[in-house]
């Protein structure tokens, strides 16, 4: 362990050497890099000897496949895992800096979209953290998610350029770098395929450390870069005089890995975006074969040493890649090949939304990836003849169950069949995959169906998050909750402590006072931190139903404006969300929440009874702010829609109280905490399916009887907001017409779920102890727990702790 007396000279040095300035000239981006630095070199050597131990040990290890890993900062949590965050604290006080200060400056590395990205992050942290034997293969691009801005109440993106001032923690590794080809023709030459003419691309991997807590355990998170080989341009074109097309082909090639895509549930078919799915999951099998090789193990029992995880289908193409690698480079045969590849990948849903299911049309997929549509077709082939034969399937459920049907290859049904486990991500979410979404295959190969409730790192969400709330953790119970979660439990020893209660409601308060600076800050607008802080934190998402909230909203304003002097408990609803650019309705979403929040927070009349909120680019750092101070948690989707949710995870370990439906690991939350310690509304699953079964649900019946819907629609559209008439028309005619995510349908019992929760809220006790309860029962949705059911349930890897 470092002592402050070398962390102290090694950051002077570090200092000075990176920045070439006195400490006092030293600009705050000096003082972080300098500090992120010498973090990184510290988790260096354990690197190298983490490295080593495996290789040696020669022990199995998982690859887990994602085209998205949404870390956000590093410095803090690697100070954490690494022992050293008093230590710095201390140090730079002495020197007259603040870490917080200098940690803030990072940028957010937000390769991700939402929740699946994030799953991403918190299992790279969990592996590490248990020691087994993990690494994150994905792709570094140039720009991460779009950063938001809110202009005029509109949703405005701009490029995240996230690399500007350089990635400290990235090591770049062009000795390891392989070619991915595209394009070319097919050729046989002694009974093996090969590829000629084709347009090669390099792929050039980025290595940052992932830092286990306190066990000299440090693993890799390799993100691949796409470059042109070696020209920078085509020298012959230049010759030509024709400039801008010379430099054309490295553009072409580079666009690869410059942007993530921002859309998470409308697959839009883009050449772009299969050739950044081959790209990765190409160069990361070619360099987990290359390094494979060097252990000297035989190739036909790869399984026993390598697990390939598959994180949604995006990097599904993983199963043919390893088949061509295994046939026409290892000269292995069809059916050799096809065990291994089988014993050798898993795969995890994400979402039912049948919109998200990738699938590619044959002509784009088999003109940029000839070889590997070859071989896809030969598995389909193979498969459909299974299925006529040794399951006896009709013509219709082979069609059905086939993976290239319709000119499309269904990505999902090529994953499922080359995986020897398929897991959904909370238990509600697998039964709807087993008994409806995948059913015809659950039905002929059940064994391979298995849940994995989804989970989160309380070293970030907990620890590095809400300091203080961990202090009086570690005061009462002791700190053994930070090796195991699942020890929070004994926090319900103390439920009716008045000093454990006193010191919880001081924590949340404090932590309520910081939100409602940032939001002065950023938003201009004042809150008081007495209010009850409703968050709704998410993607926008018309199944998530950020609708349902903001037309109660307009509800609870309504009823205000009747009657200014109602015993109302003060509320402060406070939203953050990012939209997909092209996701227009979800766009006009946030406008109308900005617009109701600025004619509520501006109407002196409801003196201040409710306060609206939307939050600018939301974003793991943000996420950090928000979890701590939330005193309510919504988690209001449309049942059966969310697949597990992993916000509500956080909300609840930071001791807010969950209004939700019954979906995702809702249920699982219920469970844990009890009837009395979580809010429910909305129609049950079996309720919603039948609804869509009927076809018969109209929302008519219901504007007419409720007199509180009937008033918030015509506001959207008669000028009440005062914007133009037309501009709400969208959400109306949604909720109204089609109303296929039941926001009118659930409104009657969300507005009751609010009412309970005010009622709740008054009574300190009784708040205090559902915010206790939801704490003390949060342990079982950590990450670490979830990563220890994968390696012993689907990757059969142990740990290997030095
Ligand atoms: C999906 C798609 C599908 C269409 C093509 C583009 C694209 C890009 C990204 C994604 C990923 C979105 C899926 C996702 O984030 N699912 C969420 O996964 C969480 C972790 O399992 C889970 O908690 C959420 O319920 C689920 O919505």
């Amino acid at each position: 362990m470092v002592t402050k007396a070398q962390f102290k000279k090694d950051y002077l040095k570090k200092l000075t050497v990176k920045s070439g300035r006195t400490i006092e000239e030293a600009s705050r981006w000096d003082q972080y890099h300098a500090l992120a630095s010498m973090v990184r070199e510290y988790a260096s050597m354990d690197w190298v000897d983490t490295n080593n131990r495996y290789d040696d040990k020669a022990c199995k290890q998982v690859f887990y496949f994602s085209i998205e890993f949404l870390t956000g900062k590093f410095l803090m949590n690697n100070l954490i895992n690494l022992g050293l965050d008093e230590t710095a604290s201390e140090v730079l006080d002495e020197l007259g800096l603040d870490l917080e200060d200098i940690a803030s400056i990072e940028k957010d590395q937000g390769l991700g979209n939402g929740g699946l990205g994030r799953l991403a992050a918190c299992f790279m942290d969990s592996m590490a953290a248990l020691a087994i034997p993990g690494h994150g293969c994905g792709i570094r691009y140039n720009y991460g998610l779009f950063e938001q801005k809110i202009i005029n109440g509109y949703q405005v993106e701009f490029p995240d350029r996230w690399l500007n001032n350089r990635n400290v923690w990235e090591v770049k590794k062009a000795d390891k770098s392989v070619e991915v080809h595209f394009y070319g023709d097919v050729k046989l030459e002694n009974g093996r395929y090969f590829l000629e003419n084709t347009t090669p691309v390099l792929a050039v991997p980025y290595d940052t450390p992932v830092v286990g807590y306190k066990n000299d355990t440090v693993n890799t998170l390799r993100l691949w870069s796409a470059q042109a080989i070696n020209k920078e341009f085509d020298y012959s074109t230049f010759s030509r005089g024709e400039y801008m097309d010379a430099f054309k082909k490295k553009y072409d090639v580079e666009s690869i890995s410059q942007v993530l895509y921002p859309n998470d549930s409308y697959d839009e078919g883009k050449v772009l975006r299969l050739k950044q799915e081959y790209f990765f999951v190409s160069a990361g099998i070619q360099g987990i074969i290359r390094s494979f090789k060097k252990l000297g193990k035989p190739m036909a029992k790869l399984y026993d040493y390598i697990s390939i995880h598959i994180n949604d289908t995006h990097p599904s193409m993983a199963i043919p890649e390893l088949m061509r690698i295994l046939m026409d480079e290892e000269g292995f045969g069809w059916d050799e090949s096809w065990s291994i590849v089988e014993k050798t990948c898993s795969y995890t849903n994400h979402t039912i939304l049948s919109e998200a299911l990738e699938k590619w049309p044959v002509e784009m997929f088999s003109k940029l990836l000839p070889r590997i549509y070859m071989i896809i077709e030969e598995i389909n082939k193979r498969f459909c003849l299974d299925l006529f034969e040794v399951y006896h399937k009709t013509q219709e459920e082979v069609n059905r169950m086939a993976v290239i049907g319709h000119g499309e290859i269904r990505m999902a049904h090529l994953a499922i069949i080359g995986s020897h486990s398929i897991n959904g991500v909370a238990r509600l979410h697998t039964e709807i995959l087993k008994n409806k979404e995948l059913k015809d295959f659950y039905n002929i190969m059940p064994a391979k169906f298995n849940n994995k409730t989804n989970g989160i790192t309380h070293r970030r969400w907990l620890i590095n998050s809400n300091p203080e709330l961990s202090k009086v953790i570690t005061k009462y119970i002791g700190d053994y909750w930070i090796r195991d979660p699942q020890h929070l439990r004994e926090l319900m020893k103390f439920i009716d402590d008045k000093d454990f209660r006193q010191e919880i409601d001081d924590v949340k308060r404090k932590n309520k006072e910081a939100l409602a600076a940032y939001i002065l800050k950023h938003n201009n607008i004042v809150v008081n931190p007495d209010s009850i802080f409703d968050v709704h934190a998410k993607r926008l998402h018309e199944y998530k139903r950020q609708t349902l909230n903001i037309l109660h909203i307009m509800y609870l304003y309504n009823r205000l404006l009747k009657n200014p002097d109602e015993d109302f408990v003060p509320r402060t609803f406070i939203f953050a969300a990012k939209a997909a650019p092209s996701y227009y309705i979800a766009k006009q979403t946030i406008k109308l929440i900005n617009t109701v929040a600025d004619l509520v927070n501006n109407d002196t009349r409801i003196k201040d009874k409710i306060k609206v909120v939307f939050l600018e680019n939301y974003s793991v750092s943000l996420a950090e702010i928000l979890m701590p101070a939330a005193d309510v948690s919504e988690q209001i989707s449309t049942t059966t829609k969310e697949a597990s949710g992993t916000g509500n995870m956080k909300f609840m370990m930071n001791g807010a109280v969950t209004i939700a439906t019954l979906d995702g690991a809702n249920v699982e939350i219920h469970e844990q905490v009890g009837e009395d310690n979580i809010v429910l509304f909305g129609l049950t699953e079996e309720e919603v399916y039948e609804l869509y079964e009927r076809h018969e649900y109209k929302t008519d019946h219901i504007i007419e009887n409720d007199p509180r819907i009937k008033e918030v629609l015509d506001q959207l559209i008669n000028g009440f907001l005062g914007v133009d008439k037309e501009e709400f028309q969208i959400i109306y005619d949604s909720v109204v017409y089609n109303d296929e995510y039941f926001v009118l349908k659930d409104f009657d019992s969300y507005a009751a779920a609010q009412e309970r929760i005010g009622h709740y809220y008054t009574d300190e006790d009784i708040w205090l102890k559902m915010a206790i309860t939801n704490i003390a029962h949060s342990g079982v949705f950590s990450s670490d727990k979830t990563i220890q059911e994968y390696a012993s349930g689907i990757w059969e890897t142990d740990r290997v702790p030095k």
